[in-house]
């Protein structure tokens, strides 16, 4: 990971402001005065502030303690405290009206649905923590769960959560070798998983990379095997069991494991640019209370939302966002099994109406595939049931937030641009929506008890609109505690750039209303005449224009300028690559952005090499642009077959 040694030049202007509707700030949870009240009070005191915001959790036994940072940097919240994650985003809603509210309404990609209650949900949990407890699992055990988005996914998760045992959720799309690596790193005792899932009207095989897998995975004992596409699996006698026959066993009577605040909860895996992957670790507290207050103010929760987050349960965003979050707080989660173009590319906006999804939290990289789809799919659908958008995972460009804006939220929803990471456990950076005017491109402000600045390479925070380096200047609940195995990583990873700060390898800038814009992460930054530039506002530039669907941007080495800028770009359906386009690009970005920025070449690509959470992998990029071949972890690609395709084109 580079480090700060320059500041990022910014040049990407944003004048729109979108205040949001009276009526919504009406009957918002957080308005504009309550956000400030409770932003100065964190500020001023902090551990007070979350003490009380803690109080919205089931503690069996409470803390004494609200932080212990003295041995910074490893972070202790709500010290001596015990509760359990199973039982407070379950156990605690069955006393009163939700025990029979839907808890997740499931569409499965061929169109099978099916409908939990909490009741229901809480039931399965026990009958599957009862089972892993017969198969020898306890507390502080590694269980891999390798799964479909079903929610028996929801069910293993919570069911580890029960009896103390860590989840390491990887995702259903990766290979055979990264289950096993991820295995054998955590020294998994068991892992779970389907006999296939449904993508895009196939079943992918996850039996067969788990058997695969476990051929290189010593530490594994039993696999668990549901049975979600009827398709024939070899079962491996004394090793292999089927999801059924365990439950058909279990007794549903299972207390929740009291746990201390700080037991780990889960692992998670996520790419180094280089090297192998991290295992993020997060504990039960602090990672519930973030999750779950972050998902009630950030979404403005009310008890009648159907709300679906799109992403999958293998990433943080499915943790927090899809289990963690929503079912602490009691909501009626969508989940959907499969792509968004099967049958057809409106299936999104099918199951909202069919839902009448109320809020709606998708990906930057998914919007972009709409746009390139056409505005009939979305046009096609009643989706008046809408009253919030939300986007995450990387910078959302102006235009595809204007997009998303006009054509599925009817200009009506707000949009709340989430900044966050698999380490920060929860959203840090995003508007209050009932509090705060949106700006298409920018998270806007901290969430009140988060103090993320923009630092130059000494630590000082930059002028207004100068670029530089987004910091965590204090710990917050839901923080990583360390990387699974390697505590040296974790520190110089995060913690020895500056001293006592979280360092979170983006870069952004604050605007003169205090609007935090993140531009990217610092390792894809342009070096071009000796300034850095965005490529993330190059992107935009080039999104802007009416032909241009996504753009991925890169450095190539260049002996006058340092780096000369290449440009990967896919077209909206309808437009042919020719040289006058690649021209009209060129001097489309100079008027957006100057001369400056003046592409050196556009290469036009079906597709862009993205990572499984749909992230655009520029490194693999960089190394197409300067004819190198790829070096370091391509586990996390989606598609291999992209980088051989751009490496054709370049023949
Ligand atoms: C939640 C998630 C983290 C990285 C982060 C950024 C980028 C995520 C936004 C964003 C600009 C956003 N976790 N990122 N959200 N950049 N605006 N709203 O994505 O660990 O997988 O990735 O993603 O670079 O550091 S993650």
């Amino acid at each position: 990971m580079s480090s700060p040694e320059k500041n990022i030049t910014s040049v990407l202007k944003e004048t729109r402001v979108f205040p949001p509707s009276a009526d919504f700030v009406a009957a918002s949870l957080v308005d504009a005065k309550e956000r400030d009240r409770l932003a100065e009070w964190a500020k001023r005191d902090p551990d007070a502030f979350w003490a009380e915001q803690a109080k919205s959790l089931h503690w069996t036994k409470p803390w004494t303690q609200v932080l212990d940072w003295s041995n910074a940097p490893h972070a202790k919240w709500f010290v001596g405290g015990q509760l359990n994650a199973s039982e407070n985003c379950l156990d605690r809603h069955l006393t009163g009206p939700r025990k029979n509210k839907a808890a997740i309404i499931f569409e499965g990609e061929p169109g099978d649905t099916r409908t939990l209650t909490y009741q229901q949900l809480h039931r399965e949990v026990c009958k599957f923590a009862n089972a892993l407890k017969l198969l020898g699992v306890g507390k502080g055990d590694r269980v891999t769960i390798y799964m479909p988005m079903v929610p028996e996914a929801a069910i293993a998760m919570l069911a580890c959560a029960r009896i103390g045992a860590m989840h390491s959720v990887v995702f259903g799309g990766f290979s055979a070798d990264a289950v096993a690596d991820r295995n054998n790193d955590a020294k998994s005792k068991i892992i779970i998983t389907a006999d296939g899932g449904w993508r895009r009207g196939k079943v992918v095989p996850l039996k067969a990379n788990v058997d695969a897998a476990l051929e290189k995975s010593p530490t594994v004992e039993k696999c668990i095997v549901l049975n979600r596409c009827n398709t024939a699996v070899e079962m491996k006698h004394g090793r292999d069991l089927w999801w059924h026959d365990l439950m058909a066993a279990g007794s549903q009577h299972c207390p929740a494991e009291p746990l201390d605040s700080e037991h780990p909860l889960f692992i998670l895996y996520t790419s180094g640019s280089t090297g192998k992957p991290k295992g993020v670790l997060h504990t039960t507290g602090g990672y519930l209370l973030g999750s779950s207050l972050t998902h009630k103010w950030v979404f403005d929760l009310k008890e009648d939302d159907v709300y679906w987050c799109t992403a999958d349960v293998g990433w943080i965003t499915g943790h927090s966002y899809i289990v963690y979050g929503p079912l602490c707080n009691g909501s009626t989660i969508v989940m959907y099994e499969g792509a968004p173009n099967q049958p057809k590319e409106d299936r999104f906006w099918e199951i909202i109406e069919k839902y009448q999804v109320s809020v709606f939290y998708t990906a930057p990289t998914a919007i972009r595939a709409f746009i390139k789809w056409g505005d009939h799919h979305p046009k096609g659908h009643d989706l008046s049931s809408l009253r919030l958008l939300g986007s995450v995972g990387e910078p959302i460009n102006p235009e595809a937030w204007m997009w998303y804006h006009k054509l599925i939220g009817g200009e009506r929803c707000p949009i709340v641009d989430t900044w966050w990471q698999t380490e920060t456990g929860a959203i840090m950076i995003a508007p209050l929506p009932g509090a705060i005017p949106t700006k298409p491109g920018s998270a806007t402000k901290p969430l009140p008890g988060i103090e993320a600045e923009v630092v130059d390479k000494s630590g000082n925070a930059v002028p207004a609109n100068s670029g530089g380096f987004l910091v965590v200047k204090r710990p917050w609940p839901s923080m990583m505690r360390t990387i699974y195995g390697d505590d040296e990583r974790y520190k110089t990873t995060y913690w020895s750039h500056y001293d006592g700060i979280y360092f979170t390898a983006d870069g952004a800038r604050i605007d003169d209303d205090g609007y935090i814009w993140v531009m990217g992460r610092v390792d894809d930054v342009l070096n071009v005449s000796g300034h850095r530039l965005s490529t993330m506002e190059v992107e935009s530039a080039l999104v802007n224009h009416p032909k241009v669907a996504e753009a991925a941007v890169v450095g190539k080495p260049d002996d006058l300028k340092g780096e000369g800028i290449v440009c990967f770009v896919t077209l909206k359906q309808g437009n042919e690559p020719t040289d006058a386009l690649k021209a009209e690009l060129k001097a489309h970005v100079v008027h957006n952005i100057g001369a400056l920025a003046r592409p050196d070449d556009i290469k036009f690509t079906e597709t862009l090499p993205k990572t499984r959470s749909g992230k655009i992998m520029r490194r693999f990029l960089r190394d197409v642009a300067a004819g190198r071949q790829s070096t370091g972890d391509a586990t996390t690609l989606e598609d291999y077959t992209v980088l051989a395709k751009l490496r054709e084109d370049e023949e």
